[in-house]
């Protein structure tokens, strides 16, 4: 008789390796918000790859019970690329830094939206290089200054839900690290996770050592009455593209959440600001690259194939 199989819990999806990050870190949020998103999807840990870059958002999968590849500053993208394209039957999920994905790491960022292949991308949007002790990311806007800084920031914030749109990630959304009440950003990460394609989360989080700006009362503040955090849908915005065979719909929909993305300050929207299922990197690599797709690399029978033919044509 085969024994019946407990469900999968988030406690299934937790390691006994100790969490150096400081007290209250929004990055907390997250790790519990990914272990909820995997138990909701069932998927074994066996089954679950974690990629990430160099930062305090970099030591996620060692706080996360899956395979778990600590990569270098700016290369989480190429790396969790390998490893999806190395074996399909992986969830890839890659997690990084607003400075690691985009600072250094933005030609890779932008790159894989073109490719749109399928795996998940999700950016912890802190305003500033935590783990090197606060200096200003691309996503702290020109004129801010953080106790961290000397002087305000010099340089303009970049947009990264409209930079995402216009690369070509076919999930983009964004989430906030502390929402855990009704499990909002784990489903946004499930949401994300399911889709097939290239999938981004931009996640707003915060840092209590470095950022004193974005902190949990900004998040939660109403400045005009209104609550500055709020969901998309709340207010009847649609990000999913319905026909995808109609590339005036996927067009209009992209300026749609460009603009939308452009809303910042006193209402800050969440949610899923575009979604179009178009054909991946996978689906578009195969029958053109002998045996793609058959089977994960390592089951492919390299030892045996015969090249002679091809290193005669070397000669
Ligand atoms: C090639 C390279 N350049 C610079 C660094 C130094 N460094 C390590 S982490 C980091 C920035 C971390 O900021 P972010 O990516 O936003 O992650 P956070 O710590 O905020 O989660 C930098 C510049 C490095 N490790 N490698
Ligand atoms: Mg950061």
């Amino acid at each position: 008789m085969i024994a019946e199989q407990k469900p999968l819990t988030y406690k299934d999806y937790s390691t006994p390796v100790h969490i150096n990050w400081c007290p209250a870190c929004g990055d907390f949020g997250i790790v519990t918000a990914i272990q909820k998103a995997l138990a909701k999807l069932q998927i074994p840990p066996h089954r679950v790859a974690m990629f990430s870059g160099i930062g305090c958002s970099g030591k996620t999968p060692h706080y996360i019970n899956a395979y778990g590849f600590h990569t270098l500053h700016g290369r989480v993208v190429p790396n969790a690329s390998g490893g999806r394209l190395a074996n399909r039957d992986l969830t890839v999920i890659a997690v990084g830094g607003d400075g690691d994905g985009y600072g250094i790491g933005s030609g890779y960022f932008v790159n894989a939206g073109r490719r749109n292949l399928n795996f998940t991308y999700l950016v912890f949007d802190n305003g500033v290089y935590g783990l090197t002790k606060g200096q200003a990311a691309p996503t702290l806007a020109r004129g801010m200054k953080t106790k961290s800084m000397p002087e305000p920031a010099i340089q303009d914030s970049l947009n990264p839900i409209a930079l995402a749109i216009g690369s070509g990630y076919t999930f983009v959304a964004r989430g906030y690290a502390l929402d855990q009440s009704g499990d909002v950003l784990a489903n946004l990460i499930a949401e994300a996770i399911q889709h097939e394609g290239s999938s981004f989360v931009d996640i707003l989080q915060t840092c209590p050592t470095y950022n004193d700006l974005m902190t949990v009362k900004w998040f939660n503040e109403k400045p005009q009455g209104n609550s500055r955090l709020y969901q998309l849908t709340e207010e009847g915005y649609e990000g999913v593209v319905k026909d995808v065979s109609n590339p005036d719909e996927i067009i209009a929909k992209k300026a749609q959440a460009v603009g939308k993305s452009y809303e910042w300050g006193d209402r800050v929207p969440l949610g899923i600001f575009y979604q179009a299922r178009l054909r991946t990197y996978e689906e578009e690599l195969e029958g053109r690259l002998p045996n793609y797709g058959t089977a994960p690399l390592i089951d492919w029978d390299v030892a045996h194939r015969d090249v002679s033919k091809l290193l005669g044509a070397l000669r």
